[in-house]
């Protein structure tokens, strides 16, 4: 490198304080510089934070390109088994923290960054969001490839590089709007092509016999998969792992030269332009039969890139080696799925196994079979796939013969093995053959073909035994797994709240918990400790005033940081029950109205934020948005009470802003109606963060209150098994509502909070909503415990040491919730694969 090369107009800068400089951070100082002069991304006029941002992520990007190699060079002469983590959602957010953070380096990059005019504060606020995913799915896979990286696992993770990940939210008068949000706009510095892995995927075209009987697809499309590489750095370990992205491209060879000499444009570059379409957008909606049939082509697309590097990489590694089998592929590879998404890696396998490589059935499906696991992510009936067999018979035929094969043999072992289950048959198959539409299951296609199933918590995981997957419970008792979900401890507390980690670290003499995270125990002894709660009230103060800011920056809305942080940011979904938060909220501030002055200053001052995005075409959630709004525009402007109550719709909520939220919490709400949520993973982030729940007993909440102590936790509503009862009841009239739930939605009603028609929302708590039934989510039912259970925190709130030691409490009952465990417990009861760590 050039020595002294700086960005224009900063080399004096660096002399004049070189003196004084660690050694480190000038040569970083220089290594920014010469990026920024180097790397034309910009001219070399300026170095505003956007190009600082540019050249420092370069400079690290150095740093883990050679980590990274070095751990490939030793992962390929170990040769161990390895784990690829099929994904069609990877919920990466910002990159550059975290990677200093990992690398170890984030004081010295803040004193480099400082010698050249800037704060890595500042710096870090220019990154994009990378959103390729929509919400706990997506995020649940990141935060694995983070943990499979610090636990030195060899493991891959396998995406699509979609170029508009999740939308951009924002607000009209008629509610949210969408906007596509270009994350490569400019481009990625975390990413690195990779020119010379490309793989050939079919579309379309029909199945040949040849005359020996064996069968082959051709014709139809064949577009190529191009590698795009993103590190991900292991925390204080030389283990740098690959996040692969598959793009799609057509060759010049598919350019038409003659058309395009002859004026016709488009279709002289068809295979282009539908090759495009391929990783244009994260999920694009699916309710045109277009929109399926494209969805389906993204799921193919990765599922066939995937396999053919996997298999290119089992057979590369073989190749040194004299005598090698097909039978070692098991013990070289798993493949997770995460959810159903990925399923047609399992068609995709048996046709590479037999038509690529000529095995036998038996063989193809023995090898399939020991290589495949499932994970299930949603009991929701609306969210488990079910591809129309005849869309998917002309997209790929091959794999339709292929799952009418599987069903096919699936269904002769029940008829010959276990009679007792022939009634059953019909709804344990995979294809459903209802002529008025025919579809193959694509869950138990899962079932069937995998070693092991899994569910995200254990109360989702006995729901998926005793009902959803009851009926293969007693052919393969073995198989059915709980793993319940975890989340980084290092992005979601180590770098998103560094005043309360520095306390966490004094006062438990060690850092170890960044990466041990069951050390938050010994916290407990220190619960009542009043010098511990001084710092840990402080640190929460401050992380309350940051977000106070934030908000009034983003909302114009100004919040008292004094004031009790109350937030539910998630999905907007009925389950998940927003419009009972906000029913809660509208009876507060009813009652308030109601009191006298003197009377409002004895109550709890309450901030309550809100935030989440509704998928485009789901209009109740959107009206739920739109009430949220309305709500906090007529509250937030009412001198009467808005020093005791204010609300705020966070607008564009995702991962930078969950970094931002979770630590400035106080309480926060996982209020689905029980056995809905399979899992949650924020809640994890809040009580890590020291945020007291309130909840239902629904997913992971269950567990959370198992491990914090039933004190530590504002329980209320039904129970998973209650359920089912109280809609029965429901159904039959036999509800009452409470006057405190009429009241609230009368209020909705007389137009106080403007003129949108809100009748159709209100609705479905009534009668006949969506869904075929009355208040299907139960928010009715649950209402006088929720309100109960408010009054609680109310309370508790008054009580300042009480709550700071529940605070405390909270965090240390988190250890658990590492997605470190999580991992190694997948590692070691599901994939088989160790530590191959670089030396
Ligand atoms: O997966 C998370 C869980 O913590 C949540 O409880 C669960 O709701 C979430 C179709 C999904 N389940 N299913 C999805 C995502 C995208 C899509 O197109 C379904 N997401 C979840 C992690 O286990």
């Amino acid at each position: 490198k050039p020595n002294g090369a700086t960005a224009p107009g900063i080399s004096a800068k660096i002399l004049a304080a070189a003196n004084p400089l660690a050694e480190e951070s000038l040569e970083i100082a220089s290594n920014i510089s010469y990026h920024a002069r180097y790397s034309p991304h910009f001219s070399p006029f300026k170095f505003e934070p956007e190009q600082a941002y540019y050249a420092t992520a370069e400079s690290v990007r150095d740093r883990l390109i050679q980590q990274w190699n070095e751990t490939y060079f030793h992962f390929h002469k170990v040769d161990p088994k390895q784990t690829y983590y099929l994904s069609m959602e990877f919920l990466q957010g910002r990159a550059l923290t975290n990677a200093i953070g990992n690398l170890n380096i984030q004081d010295a990059y803040a004193d480099a960054l400082n010698k050249l005019g800037h704060e890595l504060e500042d710096i870090t606020e220019q990154e994009k969001d990378a959103a390729l995913g929509n919400g706990g799915l997506g995020r649940l896979a990141s935060c694995f490839l983070d943990s499979m990286a610090t636990l030195n696992l060899p493991a891959w993770g396998y995406g699509l590089r979609y170029r508009y990940g999740l939308f951009k939210q924002r607000f009209t008068k008629e509610g949210q709007e969408e906007v596509a949000e270009d994350w490569l706009e400019k481009f990625s510095p975390w990413e690195v092509v990779r020119h010379d892995v490309i793989f050939p995927v079919r579309f379309f075209g029909n199945v040949e016999v040849s005359p020996t009987g064996s069968r082959n697809w051709v014709g139809g499309e064949v577009i190529q998969a191009l590698a795009y590489d993103v590190p991900i750095p292991g925390y204080k370990t030389k283990n740098t792992i690959s996040l692969r992205l598959w793009e799609a491209k057509a060759g010049a060879e598919d350019f038409n030269l003659f058309q395009f000499n002859d004026g016709q444009y488009e279709s002289a570059a068809q295979l282009h332009s539908r090759a495009q379409q391929i990783c244009a957008v994260l999920y694009p909606g699916d309710a045109t039969e277009e929109g399926k049939l494209l969805r389906l082509k993204q799921q193919y697309f990765l599922c066939s890139a995937s396999l053919q590097d996997i298999i290119f990489r089992f057979k590369e590694r073989r190749d040194k080696k004299d005598l090698w089998q097909w039978s070692q592929f098991p013990s070289k590879v798993a493949v997770q799925l995460n959810d159903t998404h990925p399923t047609l890696a399992i068609p995709e396998l048996m046709r590479l196994l037999m038509d690529d490589e000529r095995l036998g059935w038996d063989e193809a499906w023995d090898i399939t079979t020991r290589t495949i696991a499932y994970t299930n992510h949603t009991v929701l009936p609306e969210a488990l796939e079910k591809w129309s067999q005849a869309v998917l018979r002309k997209l790929l035929p091959r794999h339709m013969e292929i799952i009418e094969e599987i069903d096919k043999r699936f269904m002769a072992m029940i008829r010959s093995t276990r009679t007792d289950l022939e009634s059953k048959l019909s709804s344990m198959c995979v294809l459903d053959n209802d002529p008025k539409r025919p579809v193959v299951r694509m869950a138990n296609l899962c079932v069937v073909s995998a070693h092991t199933v899994n569910g995200v918590a254990q109360l989702h995981s006995d729901i998926l035994k005793s009902e959803l997957f009851a009926d293969y419970v007693s052919i393969w008792p073995a198989k059915f797994q709980n793993k319940t979900n975890g989340i980084t401890p290092r992005r979601w507390l180590r770098f998103c709240s560094p005043e309360l980690s520095n306390i966490i670290t004094k006062w438990l003499k060690t850092d170890q918990w960044i990466t041990k995270l069951d050390l938050l125990l010994e916290l407990r002894k220190f619960a009542d400790n009043a010098d511990l709660q001084a710092e840990w009230a402080s640190a929460k103060m401050a992380n309350k005033q940051r977000l106070a800011q934030y908000v009034l920056q983003v909302t114009g809305v100004t919040i008292d940081p004094n004031s009790l942080f109350d937030i539910q940011v998630k999905r907007i979904h009925e389950y998940k029950r927003q419009l009972l938060n906000i029913l809660g909220t509208i009876y507060r501030y009813k009652k308030l109205k109601e009191m006298s002055p003197e009377e409002r200053k004895n109550t709890t001052s309450r901030t309550i934020m809100i935030g989440g995005k509704a998928f485009a075409t789901y209009t109740n959630a959107k009206r739920i948005v739109k009430l949220v709004n309305d709500v906090g525009s007529v509250i937030n402007n009412d001198p009467e009470v808005n020093n005791y109550l204010k609300v705020v719709f966070v607008p564009n909520y995702n991962v930078s802003v969950a970094e931002m939220l979770i630590p400035g919490s106080e309480l926060s709400q996982h209020i689905s109606t029980a056995g809905m949520e399979a899992s949650g993973t924020s809640n994890m982030k809040f009580a890590l963060n020291g945020c007291i729940i309130i909840g239902t007993l629904d997913g992971a909440n269950v567990e959370i209150r198992e491990e914090i102590g039933e004190d530590n936790f504002f329980l209320f509503g039904a129970t998973a098994d209650e359920v089912p009862r109280l809609r029965k009841e429901r159904e039959n009239g036999q509800f009452k509502p409470d006057p405190r739930f009429e009241e609230a939605k009368q209020f909705i009603r007389s137009g106080a909070f403007g003129s949108y028609d809100y009748n159709a929302l209100l609705e479905s708590l009534e009668g006949n909503s969506g869904y075929g039934r009355g208040d299907y989510f139960l928010v009715g039912h649950d209402f006088p415990s929720y309100m109960d259970a408010q009054d609680r925190v109310d309370e508790a709130y008054k009580d300042r040491i009480k709550w700071l030691k529940m605070s405390i409490l909270s965090t240390a009952g988190s250890g658990k919730f590492s997605s470190d465990r999580t991992i190694s417990q997948y590692a070691n009861e599901i994939w088989n694969i160790e530590e191959c760590r670089v030396p």
